[in-house]
């Protein structure tokens, strides 16, 4: 393609490619990272199929025995990013595998990655081969959550630490941290001292992150005693969807590969699933899906760029799918008078909101991406443009960083983006939105 934003972006995973697998970003996130993995490899489906199986392998090198996938893979050594293995002592857990990883995870992608990959794949017994190759793994992975994360047999999941949501310090979780008490701790943070930190999360808050690992590490990361007992235990819709829509993927590829059990399986947990987000996660007064803290059994109401992430899965009736759209249409995110791009990734009339800082205000791409989908499989096809003609005009403008400023009127000012910069999933996505012509 001639595109040179096309081009750009291309240039980025180039650039960020390590041997196997595609780091975030130079710097400041030098590993391989789970879904950022999984996003990335829609990229690189585009210009090098080789590469996206490749990034698929490595991120499995990093699996449990027990199908827990980690959120980082240490594959290579780096004293740019803190916390690094050292602080994780993934080692303490009886499952943890030779190579060095988190003891932590993250929303998990790959199911639709597969299938993605499948739908786009000139070759379909190429890719099929594929599949074969890693579908087990991935499958071992749902059944991990199942059978380990949900303890009253709900169909929902539980993420057990901030950074298991992707969103890593979304102001949902300020209710969180005031029921903690934590010690002091040294924080040899190297974020902070890579960018903005006023765009960072603060010390305060990276001492609840850690914290926590402390907890997971003096209980060996045992899933029974962290569903016991960690203080942090969230069912969030964004890692609920991506389930689903996986479950959904690998129910299709399943079919195409005979694989009946597995199938039978994952309609079962689907079923159970969606019918538990509905009746325990919408929220009906604000129109979204929202968060639940089940440690102390409550809603935490609040819209963020998540709320909406269920369309991806198909999981909304078409009544709830309207409602969520009505907050996208001259709504909370975008505004009355459609001041803000969209989406925001919290909810913009919340004082809780900003618009720099991080998962607290501006627009992410992979967030973007994930609704952009959602909202075509819902026939909303106005606001599906507007999501992706708002996030091309972002990446064009400033490049392919990690986060942006919602505010129209802000960016007027603007000369950059936010975070990091020349970020792998916003250069992916930017390439998959350019080229894939199964969408509008
Ligand atoms: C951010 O999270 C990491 C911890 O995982 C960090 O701040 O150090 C998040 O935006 C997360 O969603 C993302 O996967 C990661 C790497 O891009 O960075």
């Amino acid at each position: 393609m001639d595109n040179p934003l096309f081009q750009n972006a291309a240039k980025v995973l180039d650039n960020n490619w390590k041997q196997g697998f595609t780091i975030p970003c130079e710097g400041l996130y030098p590993f391989q990272w789970n879904w950022d993995s999984g996003f990335i490899a829609l990229g690189w489906m585009h210009l090098n199929l080789s590469r996206a199986k490749e990034e698929i392998r490595s991120l499995l090198k990093g699996q449990w025995p027990n199908g827990f996938l980690p959120h980082i893979i240490f594959h290579n050594p780096s004293d740019t990013y803190y916390p690094g293995p050292e602080v994780y002592k993934a080692s303490l857990s009886r499952y943890s595998p030779e190579i060095l990883t988190s003891g932590i995870t993250q929303p998990p992608v790959l199911g639709f990655v597969l299938e993605e990959l499948y739908n786009n794949a000139k070759n379909k017994k190429d890719i099929l081969k594929f599949l074969e190759e890693v579908y087990d793994a991935v499958f071992k992975n749902h059944h991990y959550f199942y059978t380990n994360r949900d303890p009253q047999n709900e169909g929902l999941v539980y993420i057990c630490h901030n950074w298991e949501a992707g969103t890593d310090n979304t102001p949902v979780w300020d209710d969180i941290w005031a029921t903690f008490k934590v010690p002091e701790y040294d924080l040899p943070r190297r974020d902070t001292q890579l960018i903005d930190a006023s765009h960072r999360p603060t010390n305060k808050e990276y001492a609840y992150y850690i914290h926590l690992v402390e907890l997971f590490k003096e209980w060996k990361y045992d899933d029974a005693l962290i569903a016991e007992r960690s203080p942090f235990l969230i069912q969030d819709p964004l890692f609920n969807s991506m389930l689903i829509a996986s479950n959904h993927s690998l129910i299709r590829l399943g079919e195409k590969m005979g694989r009946t059990e597995a199938v039978v399986q994952l309609k079962h947990w689907n079923e159970r699933a969606i019918a538990a987000m509905n009746n325990k996660l919408f929220d009906d007064r604000l129109g979204g899906y929202v968060y639940y803290d089940l440690r102390n059994e409550r809603p935490l109401r609040y819209l963020s760029s998540s709320s909406f992430t269920p369309l991806f899965a198909g999981i909304p009736t078409q009544e709830q799918a309207e409602k969520l759209c009505a907050n996208l249409k001259n709504g909370r995110f975008d505004g009355s008078q459609k001041e803000r791009y969209l989406c925001a990734s919290f909810d913009p009339t919340s004082d809780r909101y900003n618009s720099e800082k991080y998962w607290r205000g501006p627009i992410w791409i992979n967030l973007n991406w994930l609704m952009y989908r959602g909202l075509i499989k819902y026939d909303f096809l106005d606001v599906a443009e507007t999501i992706k003609r708002d996030t091309l005009l972002l990446v064009q403008k400033y490049g392919f960083y990690e986060y942006f400023e919602p505010s129209k009127e802000k960016n007027k000012l603007l000369k950059t983006g936010y975070g990091g910069a020349n970020f792998s999933w916003s250069a992916a996505l930017t390439i998959d939105l350019l080229t894939n012509t199964k969408y509008p």
